[in-house]
């Protein structure tokens, strides 16, 4: 009987195709109920609850579980629905929601979704078939690939600019002397960008249980992209522009705040400086040699047995007089701190901790324990406000020895043979997570818990870096790309790390300058250094035995060549002010992949020039191997100028250069307008009060807004900012300066306009109130070079006239 009734059961699932489906795979079925409510509708299908919400008119969120949706929260996702003119239709077989910018269709059998522009263009769409579906709790939704479809973004990914053809994961981990195609890395940022047919959207994953995503690396039918656990929970965003895409990531998941302008500065690293003599002589050479720098910072050695809050007292016997002697030489110290705590009877932060109950624990309530540094480790949970407010009143103990600047390392978490059971318990913010869940974004939420505590010790603006992190880092945090290797291709491979973390939303970024691992050879460092001049943040750095990174390490070349590009940087600075400036505005990177504006130009995207970037909107520097004689560079349409003589060319070509040591390729975008100021050996000294503005001559229009403030407090959010619009219209043939907004006052009281690209017949003029103002009338100055102190060239045609900081609002013709 028994038997016989096995082979009936058996039978029904063999022929049953529902239940043999349901069994491995469940798929969400049809839409069996829908409830509209204002810009929402929240729907039932066979085997799933699902809600499309509309946040504005190009962002639209999907959300779908195999159970009923939980309570809404995220760590990534700050904003609210807009209130947005939906229209919202339905039938028996389709719900469709139309704004102004996006058409989202919900076929309801089987459940899927499209977006489409207004005028009937598809963007993206589920795959037919395939759809949405679980593997136990794992969750995919999987989408057509469209024809030439690319895909960029992802954040702090391996592998080319276009990602079509390879799959990732997103599982923060401590990736020593990665390879060059390795995946993953340290942070996690399930944002992409998908372009196709002169179409770009977005994708943003809001999950940070492990995910994953295929960019049509199975085959040419569909990507996908899929989370271990949790929601089905993502932004679709569609805009014309991709730079708009990226600000409406950042919209959703918040912007950096202005950083401390130190912090813009050359920084100092080596694993380790230590002891205090070492770092004194470190800061007294930097001023000897005449190389511009900010920061120095402090590697694990500096503390007591890597112990968290102690310094070794033999290596450092008063630490706060050494930082105080090194802010009256204009630098500032970070230090770097890690998440493990030693268990040790006695040691102040463990005993707190275990009494204050903020270690992450096991199912039994005991604390998770691995081995780091120290030792033995618990580990305070930044999910658990407990244990961030922890945190926050631990760290001062920095603030109140003179640091000014915190870098979190290890916080994927990283132990000793990085196993962590799956059932380790996070707070998550009172919804109580397991390993899984929690994993991706504990280390930025260490790095929230470092950036709070320290602003709240010090009241000022805070220098703050994170090796792991989560989509919305860039609230908290600048990131660098951890343990890279000295070769080559490494230094290639960080330029597109960079390129790819700004179109995902992060700003601040740098990477370690020389490499990490190994020795780099003389030119690979000279070469490394230029392109870290223009890197948001500039530090080189250097494991422990290996060749250490001060650039004098490699001779006298490279340290005039460092120089010169340090020089540089700080010539740059008013430039490189403002555009952080723009960041914490809209959201626009400071390194552009060429991709955020000629999506769709493939040579962008072609091996020979991917790694191309603008800093900033005016310059365009293409990155070589220093092995390297010839390099082709790709203009995009416009006139571009050499840096270094202004040599014009047009756009929407590409060109061989012969490259040289001294000099990386550079150039400027015509209609840019690029502020600078005098040389300066630290961001503490004041430079002379003539801002110079170069002015190149270009036949698109564009803007660019100045910006100042104090540098190092929030007063600007109260109105304390010194900000003008200056305008170039090419078909007016005329430069506007609007009038300035704010009530701070510039540290310069004279404007230099230095004019590039212009010629005799270029008849140029100030009109208006100005002409009362003018200090000095047009005459030929130097061309640019990185030190500022070339004489006048003779021949040149570079033009200047020089105006009171103070006038209000003015116009130049040519
Ligand atoms: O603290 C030492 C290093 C640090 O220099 C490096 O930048 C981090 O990425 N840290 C990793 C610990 C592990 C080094 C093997």
């Amino acid at each position: 009987m028994h038997r016989y009734f096995l082979s009936i059961c058996f039978l029904f699932i063999a022929i049953n195709p529902t239940f043999a489906q349901q069994k491995p795979v469940l798929a969400a079925g049809s839409v069996t109920n829908t409830t509209i409510a204002g810009q929402s509708v929240r729907f039932v299908t066979d085997n799933a609850f699902g809600e499309v919400t509309v946040y504005s008119p190009s962002v639209i969120r999907l959300r779908l579980d195999k159970k009923q949706l939980a309570k809404d929260f995220s760590y990534a996702v700050i904003a609210q629905p807009q209130k947005t003119n939906v229209k919202i239709s339905e039938d028996a077989n389709e719900l469709t929601l139309a704004t102004d910018s996006v058409k989202t269709i919900i076929k309801k059998k089987p459940f899927s979704v499209a977006f489409f522009t207004v005028d009937g263009r598809l963007i993206n769409q589920d795959e037919q078939g395939l759809q949405n579906s679980w593997v136990a709790e794992e969750v995919t939704a999987y989408k057509q690939l469209q024809q030439g479809e690319r895909f960029v973004g992802l954040g702090e990914k391996t592998g080319n600019l276009d990602r079509r053809g390879n799959g990732y994961t997103n599982w923060n981990y401590d990736a020593y002397g990665y390879s060059t195609g390795q995946d993953p890395l340290y942070s996690s940022i399930p944002f992409y960008i998908g372009i196709h047919n002169n179409l770009n959207y977005g994708i943003f994953l809001d999950n940070t249980y492990q995910t994953d995503f295929n960019f049509g690396a199975s085959n040419n039918r569909f990507s996908s992209f899929s989370a271990q656990g949790g929601e089905l929970n993502y932004y679709f965003i569609y805009h014309t522009h991709l730079a708009d895409v990226v600000k409406s990531y950042t919209n959703l998941t918040g912007r950096m705040k202005m950083p401390p302008l130190w912090s813009l500065g050359y920084q100092q690293n080596r694993y380790s400086y230590y002891p205090e003599t070492e770092v004194m002589r470190i800061a007294q050479t930097l001023r000897e040699k005449k190389i511009p720098a900010d920061g120095i910072t402090l590697d694990i050695h500096y503390m007591d047995q890597y112990k968290l809050f102690t310094w070794d007292r033999q290596r450092f016997q008063n630490p706060l007089a050494m930082n105080k002697k090194l802010k009256e030489m204009g630098f500032r110290t970070t230090v770097i701190v890690d998440p493990g705590i030693k268990v040790e009877k006695g040691y102040e932060a463990f005993e707190d901790g275990v009494k204050q109950n903020i270690f992450v624990k096991y199912t039994d309530s005991s604390n998770f324990t691995a081995q780091v540094w120290p030792g033995w480790c618990h580990f305070p949970d930044f999910t658990s406000p407990l244990g961030r407010n922890w945190w926050h009143e631990k760290i001062k103990f920095f603030a109140n020895t003179g640091v000014d600047g915190i870098w979190n390392d290890m916080n994927e978490i990283a132990s000793w043979g990085q196993k962590m059971p799956s059932n380790i318990i996070f707070n998550y913010d009172g919804a109580l997570a397991s390993h899984k869940q929690a994993h991706n974004v504990y280390g930025m939420q260490m790095a929230r818990a470092s950036f709070e505590g320290m602003t709240q010790a010090t009241n000022k603006r805070q220098f703050n870096l994170t090796r792991a992190g989560y989509a919305g880092l860039q609230r908290y945090t600048a990131i660098w790309t951890g343990d890279n290797r000295s070769e080559e291709d490494h230094m290639l491979l960080g330029v597109r790390l960079m390129n790819s973390l700004g179109l995902s939303g992060v700003a601040f970024t740098g990477m370690d300058i020389g490499g990490f691992t190994g020795n780099p050879s003389v030119s690979l460092y000279a070469r490394w250094i230029q392109i870290g001049a223009f890197n948001p943040y500039f530090r080189n750095h250097a494991a422990v035995n290996s060749k250490s990174s001060e650039p004098w390490t490699y001779g006298e070349e490279v340290t005039e060549i460092s120089r010169n590009f340090i020089n540089l940087r700080y010539r740059l600075l008013p430039y490189l002010y403002s555009t952080f400036n723009e960041a914490t505005q809209n959201g626009m990177p400071v390194v552009r992949s060429l991709a955020l504006e000629n999506a769709h130009e493939a040579k962008v995207f072609d091996g020979k020039f991917q790694n191309q970037f603008m800093f900033g909107q005016a310059f365009l520097v293409a990155p070589f191997e220093s092995t390297k004689e010839y390099g082709a560079v790709f203009f995009p349409k416009g006139t571009w100028y050499s840096l270094y003589d202004d040599a014009a060319q047009l756009g929407n070509t590409e060109k061989i250069f012969r490259l040289s040591v001294q000099q990386l390729p550079v150039f400027v975008r015509g209609g840019s307008i690029v502020p600078m100021q005098s040389l300066v050996q630290t961001t503490a000294e004041k430079p002379t009060d003539t801002l110079v503005l170069h002015i190149y001559k270009g036949d698109q229009n564009n803007s660019f807004t100045y910006y100042e403030d104090d540098g190092e407090t929030y007063n600007y959010e109260k109105g304390d900012y010194y900000k003008r619009l200056i305008s170039y219209d090419a078909t007016q043939r005329k430069i506007i300066f609007n009038k300035v907004e704010g009530n701070f006052k510039s540290k310069f009281n004279l404007l230099k306009l230095v004019f590039h690209g212009f010629d005799d017949k270029d008849n140029i003029q100030a009109s208006g109130s100005l002409k009362d103002d003018f200090v000095s009338l047009i005459a030929p100055i130097s061309r640019f070079d990185p030190q500022g102190t070339a004489n006048p060239t003779i021949g040149c045609k570079v033009k200047s006239l020089t105006i009171a900081s103070k006038v209000s609002q003015f116009e130049i013709k040519y």
